[in-house]
């Protein structure tokens, strides 16, 4: 491995489920650093690919009647479709029925017993097929593995064990020396703790499954699923083939990307075992965090898992890919809502890209008629741009995906902002008199939108292509060093044809065609949250954080004057509860208790209750405020209380 190569793969796939979002996260994360890896000038090598031994595809493929090969054979097309719909730009994808994969698998554990690492023993305990995981009986509950939530099975059966104990100590210096070895830093900790804690042997032998890589010399036992599934990594490269070269040149890998539940996998057995091999070990392991759906675990038995089919043919592969990427903050948990989806969808990119761009571009069909106009001096988009550039840099190298596209956003906003301040409209009724500020404006909104497809082409490859196409930068090169440049569009160049990029959607009618295509039981629960640090202050709030206020209609039941107060009123309201709330309100100066009686009005319910002059309030009622002086709202028709608002 050089410098220069960056190596990067997704966890390989089990065939016993066809992909839902969760498995598209990841790849399309690991697409995203591949390709601005790629657009930095690295030769890279992006992995994917399919797991596809072991009990549980055995299992599932004869439930269903098939051999376990016909099962793969029939997911793995899906899994092919899908990224390629998807635009995933993987070099490899490897399926671990593949000879040389198994040829790998062989050389690995040759090498292993070699080390004197490997013995043969009886494994006495439970398995998870679900995990296809040996789990303590400490970890085992009501006949569950409590940290995968599959149902453990009891096996008594000869197995060949690893001494894996004997790998506590190199594995804790390991991380002690390489404290960026596993991302982020929280579940470097976890896998720390983990290993502190002391390590078993582990069985890595089978022989009451028969699908799998037979054990060297020994073929009544089948190499155990992970070992086997690991190994992917390098015999993807040809290690243990004839020819390595792919391995000399990529491994060890620069980052394995996985979900965190297969963290001590890939930070505790993995290393062992190339330790054992004397092979390199991994640059990095990054565990993301979790997709739930709104608020709930997502599980095929709740069924309220998402696919992606629908979403992707309704928006474009792009959307989905920006939303996941923008979502949720690279590292932690994050919900996906319908209603999420979609306000992102009309909020960043129908209208902060789409209309930031078509405005730009239709201006320059209608005013200058369809050239690129001259440069004159750099203004404040330029400089926009700039930031941009650096903040987009700054938080991919420091795996900070959704950040790096906040700053993008904020170049776009410069944009729209400066279209808004300098009209271009007007400056275009001025004539000669306008020309230079009408040039300049359009000029620096094209270029900026030119830089801002370089920074979304990792996330969004193909709309980044149909915006460069629209402001005229087809032959620009594209990559994140000199076309960063500010200046690149030519005078006088031929903008595209205007097209909406993504025209909005009406939220309400598409949440009710979202809901038609869900699986039974998708809605358990129907609100959104992401676990995403407060975001650089821009003004602006998320839907989630408006989500959390309560808003619902009231009805006045009894109203009267908190003693020796002008303003306050003490309020008893009908919000459909068991009992009347208690609400003090500061409009008693503009309203008699008695007229307020029998009003509907708005209020917040969730609100931590407060005291004013000495009397509780549980709630506040909404009011237009002038000058200080209250005008209450309240619905226009004769809506029951406990009514939501929205
Ligand atoms: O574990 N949220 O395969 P798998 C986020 N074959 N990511 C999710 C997710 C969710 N709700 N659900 C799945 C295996 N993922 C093994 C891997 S590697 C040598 C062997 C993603 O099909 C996440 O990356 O169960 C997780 O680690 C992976 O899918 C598990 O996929």
């Amino acid at each position: 491995m050089s410098e220069n190569t960056y190596y990067i793969t997704t966890p390989i796939y089990y065939v016993n489920d066809m992909p839902h979002i969760g498995h598209i996260y990841t790849t399309v994360m690991a697409d995203a650093f591949a390709r601005y890896h790629r657009m930095q000038g690295r030769t890279v090598r992006f992995l994917t690919g399919t797991d596809e031994h072991g009990q549980k595809i055995q299992k599932s493929a004869a439930a269903q009647g098939l051999q376990p090969i016909e099962l793969a054979d029939k997911v793995v097309e899906r899994y092919r479709h899908l990224w390629e719909v998807l635009n995933i730009s993987h070099d490899d994808f490897i399926r671990t029925s593949e000879d040389r994969h198994k040829a790998g698998v062989t050389e690995i554990i040759k090498r292993i017993m070699a080390s004197g690492d490997l013995y043969k023993g009886d494994y006495e305990g439970w398995y998870c097929a679900g995990a296809e995981a040996f789990v303590p009986d400490s970890q085992v509950v009501d006949g569950k593995d409590t940290e995968s939530g599959y149902p453990v099975e009891r096996l008594s059966e000869s197995s060949w064990f690893f001494k894996l104990s004997a790998y506590q100590a190199p594995l804790l210096e390991w991380y002690k020396a390489n404290p960026d070895c596993i991302q982020p830093k929280s579940r470097y900790n976890e896998v720390l703790r983990f290993v502190e804690g002391g390590l078993r042997d582990l069985s890595v032998s089978r022989t009451s499954v028969s699908w799998g890589v037979p054990f060297p010399d020994d073929a009544d036992h089948v190499v155990y699923v992970w070992l086997d599934a690991l190994t992917n990594y390098i015999s993807a490269l040809g290690f243990g083939s004839d020819d390595a070269s792919a391995f000399d040149q990529f491994w060890p890998a620069q980052i394995h990307m996985v979900g965190k539940d297969i963290l001590r996998f890939h930070c505790v057995y993995w290393p062992a075992f190339l330790m054992s091999a004397g092979l390199p070990l991994p640059k990095t392991v990054f565990g993301h965090g979790w997709w739930m759906r709104d608020d709930a675990k997502m599980s095929k038995s709740l069924g309220n898992v998402v696919r992606p089919d629908y979403l992707i043919e309704r928006f474009g592969p792009d959307a989905l890919r920006y939303f996941l990427a923008r979502e949720m903050a690279f590292g932690l948990d994050a919900s996906f809502s319908d209603v999420a989806f979609l306000e992102r969808f009309n909020a960043d990119l129908a209208n902060a890209l789409g209309n930031t761009a078509s405005r730009a571009v239709s201006m320059t069909e209608r005013f200058l008629a369809g050239k690129i106009p001259k440069a004159h001096t750099p203004g404040p988009i330029a400089q926009a741009a700039s930031e941009a550039v650096a903040g987009h840099l700054r938080h991919m190298d420091k795996m900070e995906p959704h950040r790096a596209l906040e700053a993008t956003w904020r170049l776009l906003s410069a944009i729209n902002g400066r279209i808004q301040e300098q009209q271009p409209w007007a400056l275009a009724k001025q004539g000669d008199e306008g020309r230079a500020a009408l040039e300049a404006v359009l000029y620096e909104s094209l270029e900026g939108l030119r830089i801002a497809s370089l920074l979304i082409e990792p996330f969004m490859p193909s709309i980044a292509e149909r915006l460069r196409t629209q402001v005229g930068a087809t032959g620009i090169p594209v990559n994140l060093g000199d076309a960063t440049h500010w200046g690149l569009l030519p005078e006088g160049g031929s903008i595209g044809k205007v097209e909406a990029l993504f025209p909005r959607v009406d939220v309400k009618k598409m949440m009710k065609e979202l809901a038609q295509r869900d699986e039974p039981g998708a809605h358990a629960k129907e609100s959104s949250k992401s676990e995403e640090p407060e975001a650089e202050d821009d003004g602006l709030i998320s839907i989630d954080d408006f989500a959390k206020v309560r808003l619902v209609v009231g009805i006045v039941k009894e109203a009267e004057r908190v003693p020796k107060s002008k303003k306050l009123v003490k309020l008893m309201v009908d919000l459909a509860e068991t009992e009347l709330r208690q609400i003090v309100a500061g409009i008693g100066a503009k309203y008699a208790p008695e007229d307020l009686v029998g009003r509907r009005i708005v209020v917040v319910a969730n609100l931590k209750p407060a005291k004013l002059m000495g009397v509780e309030s549980n709630g506040m009622l909404l009011a237009a405020s002038l000058d200080g002086d209250p005008d209450l709202l309240s619905p226009d028709g004769e809506v029951p209380p406990g009514t939501g608002v929205r």
